[in-house]
């Protein structure tokens, strides 16, 4: 960098150097953009190599990688007409008309979302995601929608990935025109796990579809209207997207008797968010709950309760949800969720390649291309073992969700938590408690954020060898998780039924619960002259990142952080981005358009007595010494 730009200044060439020279000619201290890219891009690869990769915990130094084979398309065919260009036509009143009304079944696809949010802790990149998506929105132009965004990949993404969500959607906008693309949205907690101020709700949802989202689903982590509405208006008034509400299933609904959450429970609700303004209604399973002849009797109920068109989607935890999805059709459901073959089952949702195979001969069909389907499965089978340190070791299918209810994306997340607890080895009995925290604090709808409360709490009683009479006992006088005290205090709203009152004392300790909804006590976000203070402390962030920062503050500033001293990472190829590179390795990083960089691992030298070591790469062609402190 900056000893080059000395050497070929004429002045220095030409021998009429001075002492002032350096100070005369700042221009010496620029690097060009690319070039300082380059370097930032070498200094992550190095930190890597030397350090490993902080969210990596067991590499496996003998892994090898197939190259994935992108499946081939036509560059410059034009994209084949699809549903987005049916709600550009029709627009969204008539379009719910005409899904409702539709006899084929349709399936959104949730590959890139909660699929891999289900079984590889959220962490797939961009690049591989990119890899595909052209190809996959012209040779699938039958899919009903693509599940791209949202749920847990807006915070995983700035956290681990260290990549900007906003970029990731308005790439996949870009390579997918033609499909309409979903995201999931948390009601009065947004993207995030606790409740926001109305107007940034407001302002999340315009931006969010201004890059791309056509269609929102909305859901409360209690089922409650009144933190739904809000999100749905705010569709219907600030984007032309479509509001797709979420009714989260717990128990079962054929459960005969003290069944809170009957089929009244749910028509009652179905009919209050089509008033509320809904375009769509989902029935979100997110345990896997709904068995086969439940899914019969709830999709008919539905169906006659309200006009909209019905999607159902659900986690195959006990893998027979397929058989639900039959039932499901059968009973006219529009629309079910599936991930592509090799990212479905277990904690994902039902496997999209077998169902359209099933689907075959069936009167409500919809030729999806499965000889296409195949191959995209086959990519996503070689890029998965990039990813081989999130996978959860689930092997097979469980009845046990059935008592415990515990929501896909949570199941495998918990074995990981209560590792880090010092609990590996206690996992049966946290699922339990799972269950026993669920009945004491009154048989509540567990999803994000209301599953993670339960969570931590099974947790806590299973670290302190709790029992449901020890929780109860006031004179045990229990620190509880904070989570769980925000929770009676009211922070995700009331559960249906109210709170169990005992309990609720207990926790609070005299403390009073808030009354209304949970972001009613927060002022709203004054956009002018907070995004002016925002810019000051991060000059070179924009609008959307402002939105980020409020979602999710401590995050976007180390993110922010790590794109000042890395830049953008996300060019770099998966395998070198978690493992670095192997001496003698050479990778193609393109880093814009037309500006591909050769990087190639020569040798690195031992720590100097500072700690430092130097890595010396070949960059196209040429040696570059990249200094790193080993802190491995
Ligand atoms: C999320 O909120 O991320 C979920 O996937 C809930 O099911
Ligand atoms: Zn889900």
């Amino acid at each position: 960098g900056f000893l080059e730009n000395v050497i070929s200044h004429d002045i220095f060439r030409k021998g009429n150097c001075t002492v002032s020279f350096i100070d005369k000619h700042p221009e010496l201290f620029k690097l060009s953009p690319i070039r300082d890219r380059a370097t930032k891009t070498l200094m992550y690869i190095a930190d890597v190599t030397v350090n490993g990769h902080p969210d990596v915990k067991a590499k496996d130094p003998s892994k090898k990688f197939r190259v994935p084979n992108v499946p081939t398309f036509d560059l410059i065919q034009e994209f084949p007409r699809g549903t987005k260009d049916i709600l550009n036509e029709i627009g969204r009143e008539e379009f719910s008309k005409w899904l409702r009304e539709e006899k084929p079944v349709y399936f959104t696809d949730t590959t890139f979302r909660d699929a891999h949010q289900s079984l590889l802790a959220t962490r797939v990149r961009t690049k591989d995601i990119m890899a595909v998506a052209e190809g996959y929105a012209k040779n699938n132009p039958q899919i009903f929608s693509m599940e791209v965004w949202g749920g847990a990949t807006f915070d995983v993404s700035m956290r681990f990935l260290h990549e900007c969500p906003w970029k990731r959607l308005q790439q996949i906008r870009k390579a997918m025109p033609n499909i309409l693309l979903q995201m999931l949205f948390r009601g009065s907690n947004g993207v995030g796990y606790s409740a926001y101020p109305e107007n940034l709700l407001a302002k999340f949802i315009e931006k969010s579809a201004e890059n791309g989202i056509d269609i929102f689903r909305i859901f409360d982590s209690l089922n409650w209207v009144e933190a739904m509405t809000p999100s749905i208006k705010f569709v219907r008034e600030n984007t032309n997207s479509l509001a797709q509400a979420a009714i989260s299933y717990t128990g079962d609904v054929l459960q005969k008797e003290n069944n809170k959450y009957n089929l009244q429970y749910y028509t009652d609700l179905a009919k209050r968010l089509e008033d509320a303004g809904a375009h769509m209604l989902c029935i979100k399973d997110m345990a896997g709950l709904l068995k086969p002849q439940a899914a019969t009797v709830l999709v008919e109920a539905l169906k006659d309760a309200v006009k909209l068109p019905i999607v159902l989607h659900t986690h195959d935890t006990a893998s027979v949800q397929s058989a639900t999805y039959l039932k499901a059709i059968e009973a006219g459901v529009n629309a079910v969720d599936c991930a592509i073959a090799s990212l479905s089952g277990l904690t994902s949702q039902p496997n999209l390649n077998s169902m359209a195979a099933i689907l075959e001969g069936h009167e409500r069909n919809s030729r999806l291309n499965l000889a296409s389907l195949n191959q995209y499965s086959n990519y996503w089978e070689d890029v998965r073992e990039y990813y081989y340190p999130f996978e959860s070791d689930m092997k097979s299918g469980t009845a046990q969700v059935y008592e415990n209810e515990i929501p896909g994306g949570q199941y495998s997340n918990l074995r990981q938590q209560a590792e880090s607890l010092g609990l590996g080895d206690k996992l049966e009995t946290i699922k339990h408690n799972y269950a026993v925290v669920n009945d004491l604090f009154g048989d509540i709808v567990k999803v994000t954020p209301s599953s993670k409360v339960v969570g931590d709490m099974a947790l806590f009683m299973t670290a302190n060898n709790l029992t449901a009479a020890d929780v109860l006992d006031p004179s045990k006088n229990l620190s509880f998780p904070s989570s769980v005290q925000g929770f009676f205090k009211g922070d995700l709203g009331v559960p249906y039924g109210g709170f169990p009152g005992e309990l609720q004392k207990i926790v609070l300790k005299g403390e009073k619960p808030l009354e209304g909804k949970p972001n009613e006590h927060l002022p709203p976000v004054d956009f002018d002259s907070d995004f002016a203070a925002f810019q000051g402390k991060y000059p070179s962030a924009e609008f959307l990142d402002y939105l980020s920062y409020h979602m999710f503050p401590k995050v976007f500033d180390e993110y922010y952080r790590h794109t000042q001293k890395f830049g953008n990472v996300e060019a770099i190829p998966t395998p070198a981005f978690f493992y670095g590179l192997k001496l003698g390795e050479e990778i193609l990083i393109t880093l814009s358009k037309g500006k591909t960089i050769i990087v190639k691992l020569l040798y690195i030298l031992p720590a100097d007595e500072s700690g430092m070591r130097t890595v010396v790469f070949e960059l196209n062609g040429y040696a570059r010494r990249i200094q790193v402190r080993d802190t491995s």
